[in-house]
């Protein structure tokens, strides 16, 4: 027997407070049926892992929200790497994977080690400031468009399509509307900077094009390859910066540790993605009927995988709710795991390790210094505003 639940995990009081139906949702069984949505959904550690691993049984390609595809029209052009199964999959994920490899990346660590810097040096001046807009938006707004190789205007235009599309995952709910309501005007822009000819001959978004060259790709689907980039790469790692300094505002042993031994900003900043998950979910579609924990859920149900309950699941964690930033959180899946783990993590946390790193080497500490208010939506977790206050060392 499935058991069932009324539980809405696309409401408000849901956002507002996930972990006591995040618990009541890992107990009720390894799989439950969420009455509300007519869909199943999954919370325990190992059963969300061995779903991210098993991608022949779990499709992408009927779509990773509540709709599935093969029912209703996407609402979008689906994405070439997030909505789609080997073999077209492989092809597409072998090009980001290059595009984004560790040795890219790495050729990015000083400019962004520099830009941290300077960012941490001028909030210092300041002192009391919002760390959404002035430090988790602001960071990954310069650094990241920049190596994509985009024009310096209108980049902020980034953060509502990126809401928006984060949003299209759950169900077509007021937060939906209003994002899209809020994207609309920035559609056309969004779709112009994936073009060749917007983008710059040195970055990411040139990489993806000259794929196209050696037929790799077509020249419209390097279009969609880009536009990937420009969805997934800005509010994730927003909420992922935002989730640490929130984790370390509220742990100030994590921090005066941290600055003790700045190496570790890394481990903080992976601990902030496990505790925070700012990727709180995904669907997928089973393909035939499966078992989850003994239990047989039919084809063609749609399955929701909750990553942030799973990064907080007593079976596997030990004080699964506390920020240690010592501990082996390797496993944890705030990035994914399996084919469709996330192709930028490595930027994600190198983003991470920077503005860690600098924060902690100038400020003796760091205190929340007015009412942290939460940004709603279907996948996200993060925050609209978080007053903190900082001191140099
Ligand atoms: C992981 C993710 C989120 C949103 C959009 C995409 C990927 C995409 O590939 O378009």
């Amino acid at each position: 027997m499935i058991p069932a639940s009324d539980i809405d995990p696309f409401c408000t009081e849901f956002f507002d407070d996930p972990y006591p139906a995040h618990a009541v949702l890992r107990d009720a069984g390894p799989v439950v049926y969420l009455s509300r949505y007519d869909i199943h959904a999954v919370a325990r550690y190992d059963d969300v892992r061995a779903m991210l691993m098993d991608w022949d049984s779990y499709t992408s390609a009927r779509g990773v929200g509540l709709s599935d595809f093969a029912r209703e029209k996407p609402w979008r052009l689906p994405s070439l790497l997030l909505e789609t199964d080997p073999p077209l999959h492989d092809r597409t994920r072998k090009l980001m994977d290059k595009v984004l490899s560790p040795a890219a990346i790495r050729g990015l660590r000083d400019a962004f080690a520099t830009a941290a810097d300077t960012l941490i040096d001028t909030l210092l001046a300041r002192g009391t400031f919002d760390a959404v807009p002035d430090l988790a938006e602001a960071y990954p707004l310069t650094v990241f468009p920049d190596a994509v190789g985009m024009p310096p205007e209108n980049r902020r235009f980034l953060l509502p399509y990126g809401n928006m599309v984060f949003n299209s995952f759950g169900p077509r709910n007021s937060y939906f509307e209003t994002a899209v309501a809020d994207a609309e005007p920035v559609l056309a822009w969004v779709r112009a900077q994936t073009r060749r000819d917007a983008l710059s001959a040195s970055g990411f978004g040139a990489a993806i094009h000259a794929a196209a060259d050696d037929g790799t790709v077509s020249e419209a689907e390097a279009e969609v390859l880009v536009r990937s980039l420009l969805t997934a790469g800005v509010d994730t790692t927003v909420n992922g910066l935002c989730a640490a300094v929130y984790c370390l505002a509220r742990f100030p042993a994590a921090f005066q540790r941290l600055r003790a031994d700045p190496s570790l900003a890394r481990a903080a900043f992976e601990e902030a993605v496990r505790l925070e998950s700012p990727v709180q979910t995904f669907f997928r579609t089973t393909t035939r009927a499966v078992s989850i924990g003994g239990e047989t859920v039919p084809e063609g149900t749609k399955v929701l995988m909750l990553l942030g309950a799973a990064n907080r699941d007593p079976r596997r964690w030990d004080r699964p709710d506390d920020y240690d930033i010592a501990r082996r959180n390797a496993g944890h899946v705030g990035f994914g795991t399996g084919i469709h783990g996330c192709v930028g993590a490595v930027l994600a946390r190198l983003e991470g390790e920077v503005v860690l790193n600098a924060l902690v080497r100038k400020a003796a500490g760091l205190e929340i210094a007015g009412e942290p208010k939460r940004r709603y939506n279907n996948t996200l977790r993060g925050m609209a505003s978080l007053p903190v206050r900082i001191v140099a060392a």
